[in-house]
């Protein structure tokens, strides 16, 4: 079907320092100079070493020396991966820096700059009301910690990023839920806990239903929310072989992201790095939070032009009846004004989809970090459900993951949703029944801590106090806890701001491509890889890997209970309970042997049979958003409006970041020059008479940030766009009830240049 060309963004929605496409020279020239510099060797080194890139969930790397995805195709790492390692390959901390730099001093580091102290390489604590942190040796750390975790089980607590493996993951939740905790928080909650949720109600599943072979087979991809370009580097190579082919990409996103326009990918040298190769077929930009109001607008349209797949709903799903309802009882009107996207485009996308062989419906953050993060997952699997584009080869649904390992620490155990094939496994294992309470996720951990409830907490990896809302009652919140223990390579901002009441414990660990034993990671599309043992760069540095670590600690609090601790550093045990604990990861017993990776078994949906009771897809009817922005008097403001401008603000990643941790202040492809900038578009800043590079205070419900640049970008009017963390302390946590993910998409802020009249 012909559709028209997209237009490019032009210059009056975009700025001049925005190149032409995305990726591209660009990518060439940081690789070239990674690999030229004084660390190049150590660099390939570690790029050829048999593991999972440290990046992102789209799990490239592994077979064969880490260049090699799981369909066998070769050059399958970019330079994120390239990004990631040059970091951990930094030279140590210095031996003095702590005795030298008190932490009000360290607080004041950027994140970058907390980032390029280098590799942690000896454990250090700051002890109640101490200026600095210190060496400790392990003895004394073991005590600590030992104490702490002999406390009341609902008044311990754990927080994990998904950097680190399976196997740590996996004793980390059966060391918690030995002692009686189910308190589990992770990273996962603040990212894809609505498609967790979402896709157990409706499928029974978790995770993606879609393989990389399968997706190679579709001739559509929605990709909403999701700015892969950035983010999930590889999976860009996948839309430009399907535009080769014929096939068609719909995006869906309020910002026009350039290489989500145009994308020059180095994977193709000749036809694609320097030209670029489009991406979108149709770019559609709706109003942030509104993607419910879209997707019902394209189940409208696909009723109304015929594209229902009846049968299918019939045989296949249930609560059909309702979806198809509310899509035919909802006027064109009111779902127009929702999603600010016109009846016209929408029913282009609606024809897109009903036409086509296989659709696969791909999204991020846009779509979870939403109030109504939940039905926004639903209302794209409803479509794809209408549309019969779902459960064969080239079709169904997609999250696309966050960390290189998130979706194995879900898999593992680490949730406070636990499945109950795992909890009647675990039960089996402790030979006595786990009546564990509800547990707190990342906020309600936050929320008790602050309510004086949590004693100590163990943090592998991440920055529980960089990714929150509120930094600062993030800050006042940790500082309520006896105890924390943090598990990390690289120091971070939380490290120094997250400091807990009596002991704040800095433990440097090994990461995946340095550990004395084999360990496994799960990508997003559900395979899982093998990463050889290794070691690291550093000289004389007193480092452990987080099994021993963990293994360590479960020994001084359990003893033998209920399995030989000790034994389980060598790694190969850990596995073997893996396979009789975990669904689905029965192949795991065999890959010290074999070195198989494998795709884990009963997640990928070809065939219309779901692992719900019913054995057919459930579906829900999608309420709409009601998306009105406060008032400036609810900012305290009482000036003139011509001088304010309220807006709808999305906060996410630049270019050069790795959620918290900033490896380039400025983001190239956005025209951003630096992280205090909002991006905005030219009708909004004009209506209170700013310019281009004006500065302004953004202001939310909790503090503001001034001295902020105005960047001119084409993101559709009444929003904006801002970078975290720095961003994160002008707002307070509202979160999706049913996942408790906070709504970073959508956060309403006020922005004035002058000096205001309070109300
Ligand atoms: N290089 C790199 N790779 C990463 C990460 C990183 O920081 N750096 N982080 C990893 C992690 S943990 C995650 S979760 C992923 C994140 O990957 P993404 O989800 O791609 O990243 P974000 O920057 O959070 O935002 C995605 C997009 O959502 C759009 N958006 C905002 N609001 C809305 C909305 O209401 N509707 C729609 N349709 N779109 C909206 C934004 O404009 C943006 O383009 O990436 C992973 N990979
Ligand atoms: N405003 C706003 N806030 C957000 C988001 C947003 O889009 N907007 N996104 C949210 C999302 S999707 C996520 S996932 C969270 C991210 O939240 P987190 O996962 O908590 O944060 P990261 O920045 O990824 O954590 C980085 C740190 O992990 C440690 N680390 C790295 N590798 C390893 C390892 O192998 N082992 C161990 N033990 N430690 C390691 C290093 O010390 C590094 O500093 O942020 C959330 N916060
Ligand atoms: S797409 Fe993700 S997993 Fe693949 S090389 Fe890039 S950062 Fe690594
Ligand atoms: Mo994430």
């Amino acid at each position: 079907m012909a559709i028209d060309p997209q237009p490019q963004p032009s210059a009056h929605e975009t700025n001049q320092d925005t190149p032409e496409i995305g990726g591209g020279l660009p990518v060439i020239k940081y690789w070239a100079e990674q690999t030229l510099s004084p660390a190049g060797p150590k660099l390939w080194k570690t790029l050829l070493h048999h593991s999972a890139c440290l990046s992102c969930s789209w799990g490239t790397g592994g077979q064969k020396g880490g260049f090699t995805n799981e369909e066998g195709e070769k050059l399958q790492r970019c330079m994120k991966s390239v990004e990631a390692i040059s970091a951990e390959i930094q030279p140590p901390v210095p031996a003095h820096f702590f005795d030298t730099h008190p932490i009000a001093e360290l607080q004041q580091l950027s994140s970058l700059e907390a980032d390029r102290l280098g590799r942690l390489s000896f454990p250090v604590i700051r002890r109640a009301k101490s200026d600095r942190f210190e060496r400790i040796g392990w003895d004394e750390i073991y005590a600590i910690a030992t104490a702490a975790f002999q406390k009341p089980p609902q008044r311990i607590a754990s927080y994990s990023s998904g950097r680190g493996s399976n196997e740590a993951a996996f004793l980390l939740q059966l060391m918690l839920r030995t002692l009686g905790s189910n308190n589990l928080a992770d990273c996962s909650d603040l990212c894809h806990a609505p498609s967790t949720t979402a896709l157990q109600a409706m499928f029974g599943t978790k995770t993606s239903i879609v393989s990389l072979e399968s997706l190679k087979q579709a001739d559509c991809v929605v990709l909403a929310g999701a700015n892969s370009a950035y983010n999930h580097p590889r999976l860009m190579n996948e839309l430009i072989k399907l535009r080769d082919r014929g096939g068609k990409v719909i995006v869906i996103n309020p910002v026009k992201e350039i290489g989500l326009v145009k994308f020059g990918s180095p994977a193709f040298p000749v036809k694609s790095l320097i030209p670029g190769s489009e991406i979108a077929s149709l770019y559609l930009q709706p109003i942030p939070g509104s993607d419910v109001g879209l997707f019902i607008g394209i189940q409208k349209a696909l009723i109304e032009q015929g594209h229902v797949d009846q049968a299918f709903l019939q045989a296949h799903t249930e609560g059909w009846e309702a979806v198809l309802e509310q899509a035919r009882s909802l006027d064109w009107e009111t779902l127009t004004a929702t999603c600010g996207v016109s009846q016209s485009e929408i029913e282009t996308a609606a024809r897109l989809i009903g036409t086509a062989k296989g659709v696969v419906f791909g999204w991020a953050m846009g779509i979870t970090q939403h109030t109504n993060g939940v039905d926004n997952v639903y209302s794209i699997a409803n479509t794809a459900l209408i549309s019969g584009q779902i459960a064969r080869m080239g079709a169904g649904v997609m999250p696309v993951r966050g960390h290189s390992n998130v979706q194995g620490f879900g898999s593992m155990g680490v949730t406070v949703k636990l499945k109950e094939e795992i909890k009647q496994a675990l039960e089996q294992l402790l030979g006595r029944s786990l009546n564990l309470p509800k547990g707190y996720h990342t906020r309600d951990l936050i929320e008790a801590a602050a309510a004086d409830q949590v004693d100590s907490l163990i943090c592998v990896g991440g920055n529980l106090y960089g990714a929150n809302p509120d930094s600062a009652q993030a800050k006042r919140a940790l500082g309520k806890i006896d105890t924390i223990i943090y598990l990390a390579t690289k120091p971070n901002i939380g490290h120094f701001n997250g400091l807990a009441a009596t002991n704040t414990i800095i433990i440097p660990v090994l990461n995946r491509f340095e550990n004395p034993h084999k360990t496994t990671v799960e990508s997003g599309n559900n395979f899982v890889r093998l990463n050889d043992e290794g070691q690291t760069h550093l000289k004389n540095a007193d480092l452990i890997s987080e099994v021993e670590f963990l293994t360590e600690l479960a020994h001084c609090l359990l003893g033998d209970y209920p399995v030989e601790w000790r034994q389980l550093q060598d790694t190969r045990y850990v596995r073997q309970l893996i396979a009789k604990t975990i669904p689905g990861y029965e192949k795991i017993a065999a890959i010290d042997q074999t070195k198989e990776e494998f795709t884990i078994s009963g997640r990928i949906v070809t065939e219309p049979h779901f692992k719900t009771p019913s054995g057919k897809a459930v579906m829900f009817t999608t309420p709409l958003p009601s998306l009105t922005l406060p008032t400036p008097q609810a900012f305290g403001i009482d000036d003139h409006p011509s001088n304010t401008l309220v807006l709808a603000l999305m906060t996410g990643r630049s270019y050069s970041q790795h959620n918290t941790v900033v490896y380039k202040i400025g983001d190239q492809y956005r025209g951003m020059p630096h992280r205090h900038c909002i991006l905005m578009n030219r009708i909004d800043a004009e209506k209170i008479g700013l310019s281009e590079h004006d500065r302004v205070t953004v202001q939310g419900d909790a503090d503001k940030l001034d001295n902020i640049e105005v960047i001119y970008g084409a993101v559709r009017a009444g929003a904006a766009l801002m970078f975290y963390p720095e961003v994160n302390v002008i707002f307070k946590a509202r979160t999706e009830t049913r996942s408790g993910t906070p709504a970073y998409k959508r956060v309403p802020v006020i922005v004035y240049r002058k000096r205001l009249k309070t109300a």
